[in-house]
């Protein structure tokens, strides 16, 4: 094709085109929601969802070096990092939605992280809702999302569209018996209850308060650690660990 061709031709692309370029861009996965499969999710505003039908999950992966120095509190390498793959969501949800505005659809990128109701701990939406809908993992006893190549040590982020994309299909839960999270939490917070789709709610997976209470009144307080994080349910799960899938896969 011509150059001037290639200038002129559509701009339109389809979900395998979009992931590929959400790769080059630095996404580590990529998946599509039908937005039909999270009819009665909790969003704020309650009409969030309105006007899209797909939503496009992206997951970022951690550095292994990084998580495998957390033991049983956070540090500040992790509090850095925890920073900087955010802004790297970010982008990618701006670049992806750009991407899709320009093909013709509407495309609302949510942010990585930000809390919107203080009290309740929420946001917009739940990213690991959609990133279970999207086909990326499932939801562990943590309580995380768990993808079959790198564990929970993913972060991520969505963008909602009304752009005709093919959506993935979710993926079935592979903790089995394993309660590694459940052991090394060093709040005592997770309940240790598997799921074959999702939780109902929080304190179904887990003694909510407990998590909340070290991440945000002692962990806070740490020297350099900012934000809410920990950490030590996100290292220890056998899925992100070199070797550890086979041990996991074991135990079930
Ligand atoms: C507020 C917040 C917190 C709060 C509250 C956590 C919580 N569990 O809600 C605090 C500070 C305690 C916290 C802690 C942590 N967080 Co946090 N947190 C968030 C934030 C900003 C909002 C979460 C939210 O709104 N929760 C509301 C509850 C109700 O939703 P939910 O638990 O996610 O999902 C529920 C429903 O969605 C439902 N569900 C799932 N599918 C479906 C489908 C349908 C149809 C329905 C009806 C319901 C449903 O199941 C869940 C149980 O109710 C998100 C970013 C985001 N926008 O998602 C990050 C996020 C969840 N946190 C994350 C992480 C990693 C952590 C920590 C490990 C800290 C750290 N960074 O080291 C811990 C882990 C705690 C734990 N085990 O859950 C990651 C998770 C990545 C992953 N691999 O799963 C996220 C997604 C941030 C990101 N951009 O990646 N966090």
């Amino acid at each position: 094709m011509s150059p001037v061709l290639r200038t002129l031709a559509p701009r339109g692309f389809d979900a395998f085109g979009l992931k590929r370029r959400a790769r080059h861009w630095g996404a580590s996965l990529v998946g599509v929601a039908d937005l039909e499969r999270l009819r009665g999710i909790e969003t704020e505003p309650a009409d969030l969802l309105s006007g899209f039908s797909r939503a496009v999950s992206l997951a970022v992966r951690l550095s292994d070096p990084v998580l495998d120095a957390i033991t049983d509190r956070p540090t500040p390498l992790y509090a850095q990092h925890y920073q900087k793959v955010n802004a790297l969501l970010d982008e990618l949800a701006l670049r992806v939605s750009l991407a899709l505005q320009r093909a013709g659809g509407r495309a609302l990128p949510l942010p990585a992280s930000q809390l919107l109701d203080a009290e309740n701990l929420t946001s917009y939406l739940s990213h690991k809702a959609v990133a279970l809908a999207a086909g990326l993992g499932w939801q562990g006893k943590s309580l995380l999302l768990v993808t079959p190549r790198f564990g929970p040590r993913v972060r991520l982020v969505t963008v909602l569209t009304d752009y005709d994309l093919a959506p993935d299909e979710p993926l079935p839960n592979h903790c089995g018996a394993c309660t590694a999270c459940a052991e090394a939490c060093p709040a005592g917070a997770i309940r240790g209850v598997n799921t074959t789709t999702h939780y109902a709610s929080r304190e179904e997976a887990l003694f909510f308060d407990r998590c909340r209470d070290k991440i945000l009144n002692e962990f806070a307080h740490l020297p350099h650690i900012t934000g809410g994080i920990c950490g030590v349910c996100v290292s220890v799960c056998p899925f992100g660990r070199k070797g550890g899938r086979k041990a996991a896969q074991k135990k079930r």
